[in-house]
């Protein structure tokens, strides 16, 4: 299925008068700030947002799984939703590919589609969390921490695999996220399993190609519930310290503790270069995975302050070598459109932190003075900045209200009837 330039077009005919009056509007009062609302809207419309493969099936709890109609069931449907989606936002033109998950036969044929729908493949995931059919040893008591070396070295064999695909199709970095941990005090010794997770990762880290990143990610807790090998930002920064520079932390919104200074941890990591990437989604208890932008809307904005004021003191974090990716899944809304909200929160947070005045808060800050500080993160953050992300949109030839298009031409039900009500996407 392919949304066709004319058909954005003649949509957005239709919204044109309405929104052309919200923009204007607005870039009179920012204007009148002082504010290059030309340079923001050429940053909204280039910044590009990963789509994880796992993100277009329903993700389903541990209770059941609901099931959608019309979820991909090849990596090659797997790439045409996410051209889908990038036809319509222009914000969303990377693959993130999970193996085993999206293993094929051909992925030079994958990469050609990819190349039709101006898709990338950005990092590759590896899975250390669940046994595969016919695997030798069981992930049961953990994989690069276990306590014998076989199962060890059959976890360090896989991330090399996984490597080998992620340069068959162009990727530059290996994501790794373990699910290694205990459930119950004393099952595990910490120091061994830290120090064998350490050992693994820098054999897989010798694999790693010269323009390569590995991205190291945390979790507090789950899949186990009384340690995990990696818990924190602070332990990932430590692998990477005894990695080398190619290894960065990356940060999963959903991967804290409640209550947790994210954009604190953003700022501390920017600050040692070891910021590699990003997974956005939000909660309101734990790892909810629910839609970015949804429950905490102020918090993503101050991440994106401290992005935007640590980067700018590094390198360019569009360009960058960040990685920016959407990692959320749920059970009850159409995949689809909760991506395409996603990538509308995270554009409106974005917009919203490029708004703050980052001098007069400098400022403000030598000075101490805390109200003044405060008024000019709300008075970026209460601006509605739709109208500059529809406008970046537009400019990309994308449409300026992706989700109503998406409805209005039926794509599920499209889908469902070409791929089935019963479809299934690959993935947990
Ligand atoms: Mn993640």
């Amino acid at each position: 299925m392919n949304i066709s330039p004319e058909t954005i077009a003649a949509f957005n005919q239709t919204l044109l008068p309405n929104h052309q009056r919200q923009f204007e509007f607005l870039v009179t009062q920012l204007d009148y700030q002082g504010i290059d609302v030309e340079a923001i809207v050429k940053q909204l419309s280039q910044f590009q947002v990963t789509i994880p493969s796992w993100a277009l099936g329903t993700g389903g709890t541990r209770f059941g799984r609901f099931v959608t109609g019309g979820e991909p069931r090849s990596l090659e449907e797997k790439i045409m939703d996410v051209g889908i989606l990038h036809q319509l936002s222009g914000n969303n033109g990377a693959i993130s590919l999970h193996i085993p998950w999206d293993q094929t036969k051909d992925y030079e044929a994958a990469q050609q589609l990819a190349l039709q729908y101006h898709i990338r493949f950005d990092a590759i995931n590896s899975n250390t969390f669940q046994d595969q059919p016919n695997q030798p040893y069981s992930y049961k008591f953990g994989s690069l921490s276990h306590t014998q070396a076989e199962v060890r070295k059959q976890a360090i064999e896989h991330h090399i695999e996984v490597i080998e695909i992620g340069k068959k199709i162009g990727s530059k970095a290996l994501s790794l996220w373990l699910g290694d941990g205990s459930d119950f005090p004393g099952q595990i010794n910490f120091q061994k399993a830290l120090g064998h997770t350490q050992a693994s990762m820098q054999e897989i880290y010798h694999q790693l190609p010269s323009d390569w990143q590995l991205l190291i990610e945390y979790k507090p807790f789950e899949p186990n519930f009384y340690s995990m090998v990696i818990p924190d930002w602070g332990t990932a920064w430590m692998i990477c310290q005894s990695l080398g520079d190619r290894a960065q932390v990356l940060v999963d919104l959903g991967h804290h503790l409640p209550n947790a200074n994210i954009e604190q941890i953003v700022s501390r990591l920017l600050g040692v270069n070891r910021l590699g990437g990003f997974h956005f989604n939000d909660s309101h208890y734990a790892d909810d995975d629910l839609t970015t932008g949804a429950i905490k809307p102020y918090r993503l904005f101050l991440i994106f302050c401290e992005l935007i004021n640590g980067v700018n003191q590094t390198a360019n974090f569009i360009n960058g070598s960040l990685t920016w990716m959407i990692d959320a899944s749920h059970n009850t809304k159409d995949p689809l459109e909760d991506l395409l909200q996603a990538t509308e929160g995270i554009l409106i947070a974005y917009a919203q932190a490029l708004l703050v005045d980052q001098s007069a808060l400098a400022m403000a800050q030598e000075n101490n003075e805390v109200a003044l500080a405060q008024e000019i993160l709300q008075t970026a953050f209460r601006t509605d900045v739709r109208p500059l992300v529809a406008e970046a949109r537009y400019r990309n030839q994308s449409s300026l209200n992706p989700l109503r298009l998406f409805q209005k031409l039926g794509v599920r039900q499209n889908l469902t009837k070409i791929r089935g009500k019963a479809s299934r996407a690959t993935g947990l």
